[in-house]
């Protein structure tokens, strides 16, 4: 009896101290729209989102007085998860800006972040520029994953080999298998080296005028990539780890630059693994593009595209349309995906 009165009275108090939080919170967020609101701040007018820190970001002037200047900006709350790339509405204030409203998108890249949640990398972006370098070498999967993503995210992706200044004949063999698997399934190979300037002109004129996103692991090179296409851009750039030859994770947030002639590029932070949202293993199936002609064609509506006889993608793997490394791919990101689903459950 005794015990009973005291859990509701715990209970009680427990949604008294959670309404006060609520309280004081929203009471915090009114208090910072108002002092936001409280000095004189300009017009509305429409920015693009340079960086994001945290609660700010940096904003690009579209128009008016500040055009062309990067404004640091608080942002309204609820605008929703903006990123590098994005349009705003904001207006400039004493000393920082307000972002008052976020655009619609034409696009965003994905990425799920250590928790599995499913969240924005940059927006508005025409190109995904996978890098990979012949040091450090790709870690397993990688390209699939990204190349999954992006066909998903509906942007197209187009595969970057870098520092070829680093090609011996002891890496070389490697680094053209993987070029000719990725060029026979119809992606874009590029490649390029800041150290000797090779393949630079080429990647100028793809990525003139688009907006692109450099991608892939720490250490690959998409900084100092963007430093040397970009002349008066430094960016912070980090040696290998001498011990395990890895990235340092130099860069820590994703930034815009414009090319002089048109178009932008976002250097993005490198990734320490990519762990791909839940998704069903056919909307995997639909993020390798070679698989699609086959997909829906086996024999039983349900195949697993395991041990069923008249599987059209494992006729198509037998007959050589589908690479053996890409089939084997496609599994091993399923069982990932199906691992991480149960250890997020357990
Ligand atoms: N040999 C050679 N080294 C390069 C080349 N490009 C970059 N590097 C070196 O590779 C290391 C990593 O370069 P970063 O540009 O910092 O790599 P990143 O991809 O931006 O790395 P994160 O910011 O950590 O994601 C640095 O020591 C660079 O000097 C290249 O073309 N050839
Ligand atoms: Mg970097
Ligand atoms: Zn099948």
């Amino acid at each position: 009896m005794a015990k009973r009165k005291v859990n509701r009275r715990q209970a009680w108090r427990i949604e008294k101290i959670q309404q006060e939080r609520a309280a004081r919170a929203s009471r915090r967020e009114t208090r910072m729209d108002e002092t936001l609101e409280g000095g004189e701040l300009g017009n509305e007018q429409e920015g693009l989102i340079i960086s994001h820190f945290g609660r700010q970001v940096d904003v690009e002037a579209l128009e008016g007085e500040h055009k062309g200047k990067i404004i640091r900006c608080h942002m309204r709350t609820h605008l929703g998860q903006l990123v590098t790339g994005d349009r705003v509405v904001w207006r400039a204030g004493a000393e920082h800006g307000v972002v008052v409203a976020a655009l619609s998108r034409k696009s965003a890249l994905m990425r799920p972040n250590n928790h599995g949640e499913l969240k924005p990398v940059a927006a508005n972006i025409d190109f995904i520029v996978i890098t990979v370098a012949v040091e450090p070498e790709p870690f397993a999967n990688l390209i699939d994953r990204y190349l999954v993503a992006a066909e998903l995210s509906g942007i197209e992706p187009v595969l970057l080999i870098n520092k070829t200044d680093l090609l011996t004949d002891d890496n070389r063999q490697r680094v053209d298998r993987l070029e000719k698997a990725y060029r026979d399934i119809g992606y874009q190979v590029l490649h390029a080296s800041a150290a000797d300037s090779a393949g630079l002109e080429a990647l100028t004129s793809i990525l003139n005028n688009r907006i692109s996103v450099f991608v892939g692991q720490s250490g690959v090179g998409k900084s100092s990539l963007i430093n040397a296409l970009l002349p008066g851009v430094d960016l912070k750039t980090g040696a290998l780890s001498e011990q395990t030859r890895k990235g340092r994770h130099t860069t820590t947030t994703a930034r815009l630059f414009h090319f002089p002639s048109g178009g932008d590029l976002i250097d993005s932070p490198g990734i320490r693994e990519f762990a791909l949202w839940h998704i069903d293993p056919d909307t995997l199936l639909d993020g390798f593009r070679e698989f699609r002609p086959f997909s829906g064609h086996c024999r039983f509506r349900d195949c697993k595209h395991q041990k069923e006889p008249g599987c059209a993608l494992k006729e198509a793997v037998a007959a050589g349309s589908i690479s053996e490394a890409r089939w084997a791919s496609y599994w091993h990101i399923l069982s990932s995906l199906e691992e991480q689903t149960t250890t997020i459950r357990s």
